[in-house]
C-alpha cells in the first residue's frame, strides 16, 4: 500500500490531492508542526532531510513533491490522464513543474522569513530592527519581484484554464502550494485568473477529499 508521510498545513497536501485525482488507495503517517513550524524530528528516520512529503511504495522511498508527482504520473497513471501528450503543453508541463519549487517557493519563503523579523522567535530586543530590515528588503526588492512573477502567472492563466492547458495535469497540482502561499502572504491584491484557479481546484471533489483526509490546508497570511 501506497504510504504518505504528512506533515499538516504542508506541501504534502500535494501528494494526497494527486493519489486522490488517480483514485489510488493510500496510508497517511501524519505528524504535526512544532511550535517553530520546522517538522518533528521522526521525519528524518523516514529520509535524512526530514522534509515533507515522503512517499514510500514497494520499497522505494521518494522525496520531493516534483519528483513524487512525476513518479505518481508514471506509474499511476495509466491512461496518461495528468499529463499533455502535445509538444508544447508537455514543455509548459515541465516548465511548472520545475518553476514552483526553483523559482516562485523560495521568494514565498522569503517573504513569510522577512515578515516574521518582528515577532517571536526573534528575540525582543532585537524585533525592532529586525522589522525594519524585513520590511526594507520586501519593499526594495522582494515585493517587486513576487508582483513580476504574479503578473506573468495571470498573464499564463488568462490564455488557458489550467497551466498546462485545457485539463487539469500533475502540473497544476505541483503549482497549488506556491500559488495559494502566494494568494495568502504575496501582498498583491488583484488577481483575478490565479483566484479563478483556485476556485476550480477548490472545487474539484478529489481536492476535498485530500483535505478531508489530511486536515484543514490554510496557509498563513503575512505582513504586506
Ligand atoms: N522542495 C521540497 C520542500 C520540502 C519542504 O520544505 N517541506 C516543508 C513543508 S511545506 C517541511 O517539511 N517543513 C518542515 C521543516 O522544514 O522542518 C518539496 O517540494 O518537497
Amino acid at each position: 500500500m501506497l504510504k504518505v508521510h504528512h506533515l499538516n498545513q504542508s506541501r504534502s497536501q500535494r501528494v494526497l490531492w494527486a493519489l486522490e485525482e488517480l483514485e489510488q488507495p493510500y496510508d497517511i503517517v501524519r505528524y504535526q508542526r512544532e511550535k517553530t513550524m520546522m517538522a518533528p524530528e521522526s521525519l528524518k528516520k523516514v529520509h535524512p532531510l526530514g522534509k515533507s512529503p515522503v512517499l514510500e511504495d514497494n520499497g522505494l522511498v521518494i522525496a520531493e513533491s516534483g519528483a513524487i508527482l512525476e513518479y505518481l504520473q508514471e506509474t499511476y497513471d495509466l491512461h496518461g490522464q495528468f499529463k499533455p501528450q502535445e509538444k508544447a503543453a508537455r514543455q509548459q508541463y515541465r516548465f511548472w513543474l520545475h518553476y514552483a519549487e526553483g523559482s516562485l517557493m523560495p521568494l514565498l519563503l522569503m517573504k513569510l522569513v522577512f515578515s516574521s523579523l518582528g515577532k517571536p522567535p526573534v528575540p525582543f530586543g532585537f524585533r525592532t530592527i529586525g522589522k525594519a530590515l524585513g520590511g526594507g528588503i520586501q519593499k526594495a526588492w522582494l515585493n517587486k519581484q513576487l508582483a513580476t512573477h504574479a503578473r506573468f502567472m495571470e498573464a499564463e492563466l488568462a490564455a488557458r484554464p489550467w497551466f498546462a492547458g485545457n485539463t487539469l495535469t500533475m502540473a497544476d497540482i505541483q503549482m497549488s502550494f506556491p500559488v495559494f502561499a502566494l494568494l495568502a502572504r504575496g501582498g498583491i491584491d488583484h488577481l483575478p485568473h490565479l483566484q479563478a484557479w483556485k476556485a476550480q481546484v477548490e472545487a474539484r471533489p478529489a481536492w476535498q477529499r485530500a483535505v478531508e483526509k489530511g486536515g484543514p490546508f490554510e496557509l498563513p497570511g503575512s505582513e504586506k
